[in-house]
C-alpha cells in the first residue's frame, strides 16, 4: 500500500501551479506528497501552504515549504489531503489521524479538494473504518451517552492510556456507522448534539480523488 500512496501523492503535486496557496492535509499519504512538493519547491516552485495539523506543520516546515495561516491566506487554491475511506459518491470518512476539524475547515475554504489514497480506502459502503467525532472535553459524558443511545458503540479514543487530544485540545470519540444507510441524516443528527464540534464525515467536499492502484493512479472526478 505504501507504493500506491506514493504514486497518488506524486500525481497530486502535478496539480500544483506556481503561485498557488495550498492546503496541506495530514497522514502518511500526505507525507509522501509533502516530500514530493518540497523537491519542487527546492527547484524554484513558488507556493505557500496552510498545514492542517501540527504534525504537517513540522514536516512541511522542516522540508522548506513556506507556510502561512488560514487567516492570512483566506481562500485556498488547492487542498491536498488523504482519507480513511471513500465511496462512489465521493463521501469520505476522515480523522483517523485526529486532524478532522482543521482538515474540514481547510477543505471548506478551498476552491478545489484533491484526495489522495491507496486502493484499500475505496469502499462500497462507508463504515468499516470507525467514524471519528471531535468533542469538547466538558461534554464528553453526555455525548458518549447519546451516542450509546443511538447504538453507535462509541469509544473514547486513547493514546498511551490517556484520552487522545486534538490540536484544538478536544477529544475524539470513534463510532460504528456501518449499519447506517443515510449518512447525511446521521451527520446532521450528530452535529445537533451540544459539544460535538465536528464529524469525520466529509460530504460534498471532495472534487477529485487520485487513487493509487498497484503501480498506476486512477483519477475519479
Ligand atoms: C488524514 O490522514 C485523515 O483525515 C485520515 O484520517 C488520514 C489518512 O491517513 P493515511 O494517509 O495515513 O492513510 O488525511
Amino acid at each position: 500500500m505504501e507504493l500506491e500512496k506514493k504514486k497518488a501523492a506524486e500525481e497530486a503535486v502535478k496539480w500544483v501551479k506556481n503561485g498557488m496557496v495550498l492546503g496541506l492535509g495530514t497522514g502518511s499519504t500526505v507525507e509522501f506528497m509533502i516530500q514530493a512538493l518540497a523537491k519542487l519547491v527546492a527547484k524554484g516552485l513558488q507556493v505557500v501552504g496552510v498545514p492542517s495539523s501540527e504534525r504537517t506543520k513540522e514536516l512541511a516546515g522542516n522540508l522548506g515549504i513556506p507556510l502561512t495561516t488560514l487567516d492570512e491566506a483566506g481562500i485556498l487554491d488547492l487542498n491536498i489531503d488523504g482519507a480513511d475511506e471513500f465511496d462512489s459518491n465521493f463521501r469520505l470518512i476522515k480523522g483517523g489521524g485526529g486532524a478532522l476539524l482543521r482538515e474540514k475547515i481547510i477543505a471548506f475554504n478551498s476552491k478545489v479538494n484533491l484526495i489522495i489514497a491507496d486502493s484499500t480506502k475505496q469502499v462500497e459502503k462507508l463504515g468499516k473504518f470507525k467514524l471519528p467525532i471531535e468533542v469538547i472535553p466538558f461534554a464528553k459524558k453526555g455525548v458518549l451517552m447519546k451516542l450509546e443511545h443511538m447504538n453507535l458503540h462509541p469509544v473514547l479514543r486513547l493514546q498511551s492510556g490517556k484520552p487522545f487530544t486534538t490540536d484544538e485540545n478536544n477529544l475524539v470519540i470513534d463510532v460504528d456507522i456501518f449499519a447506517i444507510e443515510d449518512v447525511e441524516a446521521l451527520n446532521h443528527t450528530l452535529m445537533e448534539i451540544p459539544g460535538v464540534v465536528e464529524t469525520g464525515l466529509f460530504l460534498n467536499l471532495a472534487d477529485v480523488i487520485l487513487m493509487g492502484k498497484d503501480s498506476k493512479v486512477l483519477v475519479f472526478e
